[in-house]
């Protein structure tokens, strides 16, 4: 089971590295680690779960988080709506984007940061993605709004971006251009 010892955090040098694709077919490694992954963030958001085991709630993941070099991430959430948001990818790739962007007014957060980082993140408001699924199938996903945020952040991740290499140095609340807030 995954918890908060399996997860690296700043300085170390999986996260500033650009990840290795995984091999097609999926190999059973990389669907169990999928699988443990998105069993983590489900734990994560279970109150009594993550109490017992002291889980930073979390609504994505990707594998160099764990030290782990691969083009893997999971994300589950539901929004505001009870729409669910479940995903295992593998080789998560943005083929397409908006012109316009948008930002979480209050910041983003990072499960590999002890630290709150204040500033805007600018991200695309609309992106497709193109990745395999944890049944190996190919998939294209079209979001918008938060979950299109989140997708971005776990992204970057496999990138070896984090998301305050984004924020503007100079004025960090500066909205980004062409970009509406994600309600
Ligand atoms: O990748 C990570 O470090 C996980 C991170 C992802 C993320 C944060 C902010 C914006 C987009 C993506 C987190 O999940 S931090 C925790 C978090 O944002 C959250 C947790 C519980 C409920 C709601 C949000
Ligand atoms: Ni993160």
């Amino acid at each position: 089971m995954i918890t908060m010892k399996d997860i690296v955090r700043e300085g170390h040098p999986s996260l500033t590295t650009v990840a290795d694709e995984v091999d097609l077919p999926l190999a059973d490694e990389n669907k169990e680690l999928l699988e443990e992954m998105l069993t983590f963030l489900k734990n994560s958001q279970d109150e009594e779960i993550a109490e017992i085991y002291n889980l930073r709630a979390g609504v994505g993941l990707a594998a160099p988080q764990l030290g782990i070099n691969k083009r893997l991430i999971a994300i589950h959430f539901e929004d505001g709506d009870g729409k669910l948001y479940s995903y295992g990818l593998a080789n998560p790739k943005i083929i397409s984007h908006s012109m316009e962007q948008s930002y979480l007014p209050s910041g983003e957060g990072c499960l590999s940061v002890d630290r709150n980082v204040d500033g805007l993140v600018p991200r695309h408001a609309r992106v497709t993605v193109r990745a395999t699924d944890m049944e190996g199938n190919p998939v294209k996903i079209r979001l918008k709004g938060y979950p299109a945020v989140v997708v971005q952040h776990e992204i970057d991740h496999v990138n070896g971006i984090m998301f305050y290499d984004h924020i503007n140095k100079q004025n960090p609340y500066q909205v980004p251009d062409n970009a509406r807030p994600v309600e």
